[in-house]
C-alpha cells in the first residue's frame, strides 16, 4: 500500500516549497464540511452502496454528510432536493443525474452561490458541474459488454438490450460505445433486435423482459447496463421456459445476481465497486470545497484509502476498470 506524502498546507506551496509533487490531502480538506448526496433514485441497491461508500468518506474527514433524493429516476424528480439543498447552503452536492440536461439550470444555480457540484455515476452536460466521478471509461465498460455477451451466445444470435431509463446518460453513453464495438467484422452474426426500457423500476424492468422474450422468440441474450434491469430480466428468466436457453448479462451488483449465479440463469456479468465510487466522489467534493482543487485536468488530490487521484480531460476523475463476475470468483465480494 502507497502511503501519501503529508504536507501541512496547500498542494502548490507544499510543491514549492519542497521541490516535490504532492498532492492535496485529507488534512487539507476542511473539517465541518456539509456534502450532499442525491441519487438518481433514493431505493435502488446500488445507489445505496454508493451513498454509503460517500458517507463514509465524509466521516473520515469531519464532514457533515446526508442522502436525499426521489423514489423513480424520473427526469426531472431531483429538481425539488436541488433547489432545497440551495437553500439549506450545503458546501457541495453530488448527484447521480437522471438526465444530462433537465437539473442543469438549478445545479448552476447553486455553483452561482458557491456549492461546489460533483456528478458521479451519471454525469450532466458539462457545465451543470465542475467535476464528473465516473466509475470507469465509458468506451471499455460499452465495448466489454458486448465481448461478454458474444461470447455467452458464441459470437452469433439476437439480443437485446434492456437499459435504465431513455434518458440516463449513463446507460445511453455505454449503448453508443455497445453499438459502436457491434460495428466490428467478429460481430457480424450479432444482431441486436431491440433496445427496451425498463426505467430502472424492477417491475417494469420484469415485464419488459417478458415483452422481449414474447417478440423476438429466437433471441439468445438479454444485456442490462444497469443493476435494476439485470436483476430482474434474470429473476423473470430464472422461472421461465427461457432459463438455459437465453443469457443474461450486463452489469450488476454480486450481493443482487448471487443466486441467479448459483442456479445457472447467469454466468457472468460486471461491476465496479459502488462504495468506492460513491467514496471518491465525496473526496472530491470536499477538495473541491477546500479550494486545494479548482476541477481543472491534471490537478490531483487525496481519495483516502483510494490514493492520489489526477482530474483527467472534461473534469472526469476515473475509478478503475470494471470486474467480471462469475461462479468461480463470485463469492470473494460482499457488496
Ligand atoms: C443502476 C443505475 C446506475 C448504474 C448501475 C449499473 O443501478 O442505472 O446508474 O450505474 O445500474
Amino acid at each position: 500500500m502507497r502511503r501519501p506524502l503529508r504536507c501541512a498546507g496547500a498542494a502548490a506551496l507544499c510543491a514549492a516549497l519542497l521541490g516535490l509533487s504532492c498532492a492535496a490531502g485529507a488534512a487539507d480538506v476542511k473539517s465541518g464540511l456539509k456534502i450532499a448526496f442525491l441519487p438518481k433514485q433514493i431505493n435502488n441497491p446500488y445507489e445505496v452502496i454508493a451513498d454509503d461508500g460517500g458517507m463514509a468518506g465524509i466521516k473520515e474527514f469531519n464532514g457533515i454528510g446526508k442522502v436525499v433524493g426521489p423514489s423513480d429516476a424520473g427526469a426531472s424528480s431531483q429538481v425539488q432536493y436541488i433547489n432545497t439543498l440551495i437553500t439549506q447552503k450545503q458546501d457541495a452536492i453530488v448527484i447521480a443525474a437522471n438526465d444530462a440536461n433537465a437539473v442543469v439550470p438549478y445545479l448552476k444555480k447553486a455553483m452561482s452561490q458557491g456549492i461546489k457540484v460533483v456528478t458521479f455515476d451519471s454525469d450532466t452536460a458539462p457545465e451543470g458541474r465542475q467535476l464528473f466521478v465516473n466509475q470507469a471509461n465509458a468506451e471499455s465498460i460499452g465495448r466489454g459488454q458486448i465481448q461478454l455477451v458474444s461470447k455467452l451466445m458464441g459470437g452469433e444470435g439476437e439480443f437485446a438490450i434492456l437499459s435504465a431509463t431513455p434518458n440516463a446518460t449513463n446507460q445511453n453513453t455505454w449503448i453508443k460505445w455497445m453499438q459502436d464495438e457491434l460495428k466490428k467484422p467478429e460481430y457480424s452474426k450479432l444482431k441486436l433486435v431491440k433496445i427496451a426500457y425498463g426505467n430502472d423500476d424492477d417491475q417494469k424492468s420484469f415485464v419488459e423482459t417478458q415483452g422481449l422474450l414474447q417478440a423476438y422468440p429466437n433471441l439468445k441474450a438479454i444485456v442490462a447496463p444497469t443493476s435494476v434491469g439485470i436483476a430482474a430480466a434474470a429473476r423473470y428468466i430464472s422461472t421461465s421456459s427461457s432459463k438455459g436457453k437465453v443469457a443474461v448479462t450486463g452489469l450488476g451488483t454480486p450481493n443482487q445476481m448471487r443466486a441467479f449465479v448459483k442456479n445457472g440463469t447467469v454466468k457472468a456479468f460486471q461491476l465496479w465497486d459502488p462504495g468506492q465510487l460513491g467514496y471518491l466522489a465525496a473526496f472530491a467534493a470536499a477538495n473541491l470545497a477546500s479550494g486545494t482543487i479548482t476541477g481543472k485536468e491534471g490537478e490531483s488530490f487525496e481519495a483516502g484509502k483510494l490514493g492520489k487521484r489526477t482530474i483527467g480531460p472534461k473534469g472526469e476523475i476515473i475509478l478503475g476498470p470494471p470486474t467480471t463476475f462469475d461462479a468461480s470468483n463470485i463469492d470473494n465480494f460482499n457488496f
